[in-house]
């Protein structure tokens, strides 16, 4: 892959890099993208109708059920070259902030820490009565649970039913997490934005906040992203493709005297 010359000049020389990610990074784990996360049975149901407050008042059993086929899948999952280089990166750069997304731990597991969660974590279900987070871990989902109703697990607390310890829509993102994202995107050098439709907000906001500020902006996805001056690129591809020759040719090569 070739990529434009002053874009690996500005790597080789980015002091903060804020690297935010969506669903296309896991995509290659085999995590379907959240606008096609409805494969086999799901395929009748609308994800953005499933991921509310009402649709789990309405039918708690199909909610709770969706989200432990997803993860299941994660589970099931490994991270991939995407996550790895991620986690690699923040060993080459002076600093790296990873805002993701996505609720699986798959950057976690490629070694990557500090990970800000704007959409909250499969692994961390919490009451829907009392709000507290459930204290024991859930257990490795069981096979085969695709498209089965599950009835949510009971709250040590109050007896409440357990939730997924996800921000639904209509929900306000955690207040910290939000705060960092953006404080980053500010101060940032290089924002690399990952397999993101940018269609959900706040946190789509993130990548136009970096270019506002200053920062070179680099989208990395199959899709098409239009750009707006030299600071911002488009890079099309995988991102397990395209994120270790970015490093090998950009942030690991010679730094520019
Ligand atoms: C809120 C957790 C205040 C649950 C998710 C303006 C301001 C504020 C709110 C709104 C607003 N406009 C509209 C809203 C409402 C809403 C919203 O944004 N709606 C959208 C759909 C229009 N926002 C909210 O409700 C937010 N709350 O703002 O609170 C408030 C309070 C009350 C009333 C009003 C406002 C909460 C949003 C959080 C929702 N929760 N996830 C769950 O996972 O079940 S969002 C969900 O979408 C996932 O987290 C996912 O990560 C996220 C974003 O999607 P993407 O990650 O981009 O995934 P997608 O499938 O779309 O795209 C994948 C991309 O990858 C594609 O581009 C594809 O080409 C690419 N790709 C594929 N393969 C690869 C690849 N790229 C690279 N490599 C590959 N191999
Ligand atoms: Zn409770």
């Amino acid at each position: 892959m070739q990529f434009d010359q002053s874009l690996l000049d500005t790597l080789k020389n980015a002091g903060h890099v804020c690297v935010f990610t969506g669903a296309g990074v896991s995509a290659e784990s085999g995590i379907p993208t959240f606008r096609d996360a409805l494969v086999g049975l799901w395929a009748r149901f609308d994800p953005a109708a499933l991921a509310t407050r009402e649709a789990f008042k309405r039918d708690p059993a199909l909610v709770w059920g969706w989200y432990e086929w997803r993860r299941m899948l994660v589970c099931n999952a490994r991270s991939n070259a995407a996550h790895r280089a991620i986690a690699e990166l923040s060993t080459i750069v002076p600093k790296l902030t990873l805002v993701t997304q996505n609720v699986d731990d798959l950057h976690e597991r490629a070694g990557s820490f500090e990970v800000i969660h704007l959409h909250g974590s499969l692994n961390k279900p919490r009451c829907f009565a009392c709000a507290r987070f459930a204290v024991d871990p859930l257990p490795p989902p069981d096979e085969p649970i695709h498209g089965r109703h599950l009835e949510p697990p009971r709250c040590s607390h109050c007896g409440g039913k357990l939730r997924p310890g996800v921000v639904w829509f209509g929900e306000s993102l955690p207040t910290e997490p939000l705060a960092q994202s953006f404080a980053a995107a500010k101060d940032c050098d290089v924002l690399l934005s990952v397999g993101t439709s940018g269609v959900v907000e706040p946190a789509a906001q993130i990548p136009d906040i970096a270019w506002r500020a200053g920062a070179t902006v680099v989208h990395i996805n199959p899709d098409a992203k239009c750009v707006r001056n030299a600071r911002e690129f488009w890079l099309d591809g995988r991102a397990s493709d395209v994120l270790p020759q970015l490093l090998k040719k950009g942030f690991k090569s010679e730094k520019v005297l």
